[in-house]
């Protein structure tokens, strides 16, 4: 193993924090797990919900001393508290700061200007905060930060890995790659990219900002070691993504929700190939002053291929999938050229897993596992509308006779999405 460090991982709480947290503790880190919990409370003001049920962070960190003899040691606060941050940082001192901690949803951030609000509040003063605890307090220290491939958007030319030389009018530049994101919550995460941009030039931060894609997949070797450590799993047209939500509304019987013309091809990564990039990023780091780009995928798929693919597997094993396009609630480029460039992690070691060889093993099996907790109001409901935001389209079709939504439930849905 390399020399062991002290991690802090923020966003510890989430998807791909909590068996973060557990590996890097594996590894001989001294992990410091931190999180506001305002997923959970997110989860609870719109009545969505993980498939696989997740154990609260005291019962998860215990569990896991307990079978391991490792230590995680959990604090919750809250980034945009920059008191607290501070203090926590001196007590810990830490090498590394791993940094998940966002609102993650897209459609959350185009649901009303107070959503949009609270995610590009939420996600850019927690980002700056950090930024500055680092500078002041542990200069020295990588800050390994979680982008989005979707801070690209979809050009029509090649996507490079963060920077891009320019030749203009017999001059030449290289420069940060042009960014024509799609969503309120990916506007954010461009300003991240900026602000540590900048944080590296005027202070010499060490950083690697990841552009990652979707990512799958909720076993790694730690979360399948007892029930109380396993992962969150999203559905709803909130937080599920379409992979995650295609193999829920297969196993129910629903039919797989392509929007628009399904063209839309985005970068895909397994969660245990997060794990690896992001220890791979962990154990080289940057020079002062350097803020390097790394973009964190390993497959590309259009959302016609997922669709194809969730229902060939689902073919296999004796079950036929429904597909249906429907008008697409989201305004995006649904038919584009996508290439985008991704060698720095394969250059640094990573070897990848493949979609095609963990799907039925993996995913299918364990939403067949859960599929018993699956509301379908929840897979039905069309996702956000990003010209009218959520509430409208949500009214919209709590209305309409024909839809088989519980219209109680849709108008609690709606009530707390104005709360
Ligand atoms: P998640 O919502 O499951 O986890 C994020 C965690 O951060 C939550 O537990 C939340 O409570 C916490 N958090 C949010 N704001 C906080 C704050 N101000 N202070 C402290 N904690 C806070 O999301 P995830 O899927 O695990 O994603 C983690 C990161 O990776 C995010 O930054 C996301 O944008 C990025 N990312 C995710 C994916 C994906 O497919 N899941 C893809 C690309 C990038
Ligand atoms: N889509 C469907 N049907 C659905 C849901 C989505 O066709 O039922 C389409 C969307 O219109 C979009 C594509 O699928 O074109 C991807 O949407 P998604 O919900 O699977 O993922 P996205 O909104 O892009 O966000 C997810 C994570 C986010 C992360 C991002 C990586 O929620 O945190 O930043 O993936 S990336 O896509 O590279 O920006």
């Amino acid at each position: 193993m390399e020399e062991s460090k002290r991690v802090i991982v923020f966003g510890a709480d989430g998807y791909i924090g909590w068996p973060m947290a557990m590996h890097l503790s594996k590894l001989g880190h001294s992990v410091v797990a931190v999180d506001n919990l305002s997923r959970r409370s997110w989860d609870r003001e719109g009545g969505t919900y993980s498939l696989i049920p997740i154990a609260s962070m005291e019962t998860r960190v215990s569990r896991w001393e307990e079978l391991t003899g490792n230590e995680i040691i959990w604090r919750n606060l809250d980034l945009c508290d920059a008191e607290a941050l501070d203090a926590l940082i001196e007590e810990f001192r830490p090498n590394a700061v791993i940094h998940f901690a966002e609102q993650r949803s897209a459609p959350f951030s185009m649901i009303s200007r107070d959503h949009a609000v609270r995610t590009q509040v939420n996600n850019i003063v927690g980002n700056l905060n950090l930024l500055f605890s680092i500078h002041s307090i542990v200069p020295d220290c990588h800050l390994i930060k979680l982008g989005s491939m979707g801070e690209y958007g979809s050009p029509n030319i090649d996507i490079e890995e963060g920077y891009i030389t320019i030749e203009h009018n017999g001059r030449s530049d290289t420069l940060p790659f042009p960014k024509v994101p799609a969503s309120f919550y990916h506007l954010s995460k461009v300003a991240d990219s900026q602000n540590i941009h900048f944080a590296s030039r005027t202070w010499g931060l060490r950083a690697t900002d990841l552009n990652q894609g979707v990512v799958y997949g909720v076993q790694t070797d730690d979360t399948v070691l007892h029930p109380d450590l396993a992962t969150r799993f999203d559905f709803d047209s909130i937080w599920g993504t379409a992979l995650n939500r295609f193999c829920v509304q297969s196993a129910v019987g629903e039919p797989l929700t392509v929007y628009g013309k399904g063209g839309q091809t985005r970068g895909y990564l397994d969660i245990r190939d997060t794990m690896a990039c992001i220890t791979l990023t962990l154990e080289n780091p940057p020079q002062e002053g350097e803020c390097r780009v790394f973009n964190q995928f390993t497959e590309q798929f259009s959302i016609n291929d997922l669709a194809g693919v969730v229902s060939s597997a689902r073919d296999k094993i004796g079950l036929s999938t429904e597909i249906v396009h429907l008008e697409n609630p989201r305004v995006e480029l649904e038919e584009h050229y996508y290439n985008p460039r991704h060698t720095k992690l394969m250059d640094l070691g990573l070897k990848p897993h493949y979609l095609s060889d963990t799907l039925v093993t993996s995913l299918i099996a364990l939403v067949e596992q859960y599929k018993a907790r699956v509301d379908s109001v929840l897979l039905e409901i069309p996702s956000v509308d990003w010209r009218t935001g959520g509430n409208e389209i949500w009214k919209k079709y709590a209305n309409k006779d024909e839809f088989s939504f519980n219209s109680a439930r849709i108008a609690n849905l709606i009530d707390s999405a104005r709360r």
